[in-house]
């Protein structure tokens, strides 16, 4: 038996962690959820499957513009706001300067080498913010932030950072049914390029427009489970049935060939994923931020758990 397919273990260690789950008490109390703080908690407890964004309800070209903050961003920035409501994500070009990117990267081998960073049981460096004051600034860049918080109209939290030395080869998927939100849509990413990408070293790739699929959630590759423990949720039964319904859709795969500093941003639905990296020689340096929405409830579709969020 996994214990981690056990919920009173995940109910043990949040126990563990109360402060920081206390992020959700607010949300908890609005929405009526019933729980303690520490419980399971899934997309079964929601009425609705949704996105209650405004940019999701309205058509960001008539919306936005509404809005005094608009007028502050540069044209670039603006034009790319107007088609969000249609492509789910933007680009920034040169967001970040070379030497930011070299400092986040040094900060990055320090940590490693330290024996601070290591990867998970994948590709994946996770929390960084949590181990360098620098990489945590990157994460509450104000300018940054500005965007995000314009797009979802809250002021955002970081919930974590992941760096990447090589490409991630993930398979598509949404982080909605990673990091997942109630009301659904209000979970947001940046994706920053830390050197140049090419089709060689394992380009992220995307679906502009993906994000107005509906949400994948547990209900839709549930194999059973009990009050006691997840049953047989497997996530490579996720990523099959998002791949073939992306396959059928008219949406079509874009590649991201960022230069270093580049900053790529998604909707919580989109779909993406990390292309094959056909020289493995190759490093392809990126963090990901995954951002929350402060006031929303906030937690893990797949594994039931509300997200532990570390005080900012
Ligand atoms: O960087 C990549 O290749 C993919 C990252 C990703 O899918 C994610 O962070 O959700």
């Amino acid at each position: 038996m996994n214990l981690k397919n056990l919920k009173p273990v995940h109910w043990l260690y949040n126990l563990m962690h109360y402060k920081s789950l206390r992020h959700n008490l607010a949300a908890y109390r609005k929405y009526n959820i019933r729980k303690p703080l520490i419980a399971s908690i899934s997309s079964k407890e929601f009425p609705d499957k949704e996105s209650k964004a405004w940019l999701d309800l309205e058509n960001s070209r008539i919306v936005a513009p509404l809005k005094p903050a608009f007028a502050n961003f540069p044209d670039s920035i603006q034009s790319q706001i107007l088609s969000w409501s249609e492509d789910g994500y933007l680009v920034l070009e040169k967001f970040f300067s070379e030497d930011t990117c070299a400092r986040i990267n040094e900060e990055i081998d320090v940590l490693m080498k330290k024996g601070k960073l290591k990867y998970n049981d994948t590709h994946k460096l996770m929390f960084a913010n949590r181990k360098s004051a620098f990489i945590k600034s990157i994460a509450k860049d104000d300018q940054l932030k500005s965007i995000l918080e314009f797009i979802l109209d809250k002021e955002v939290v970081t919930f974590q950072t992941i760096n990447f030395m090589k490409g991630s080869e993930l398979r598509a998927h949404s982080d909605s049914v990673h990091m997942t939100t109630f009301p659904l849509g209000y979970m947001i990413a940046a994706w920053i390029a830390l050197e140049d990408v090419t089709r060689e070293n394992g380009p992220l790739f995307y679906y502009p427009g993906s994000h107005k699929m509906p949400y994948l959630l547990n209900k839709d590759f549930y194999k059973g489970e009990s009050g006691l423990t997840l049953g047989k949720k497997n996530y490579k039964d996720y990523e099959a049935l998002l791949e073939a319904t992306i396959e059928a859709s008219p949406f079509e795969q874009k590649e991201f060939y960022a230069k270093k500093g580049d900053v790529l941003i998604w909707h919580a639905n989109l779909v993406h994923g990390g292309s094959p990296v056909l020289n493995e020689n190759l490093t392809r340096k990126s963090m990901v931020i995954h951002y929350y929405a402060a006031d929303v409830i906030k937690y893990h579709e797949i594994t039931e758990r509300p997200s532990l969020l570390e005080e900012e």
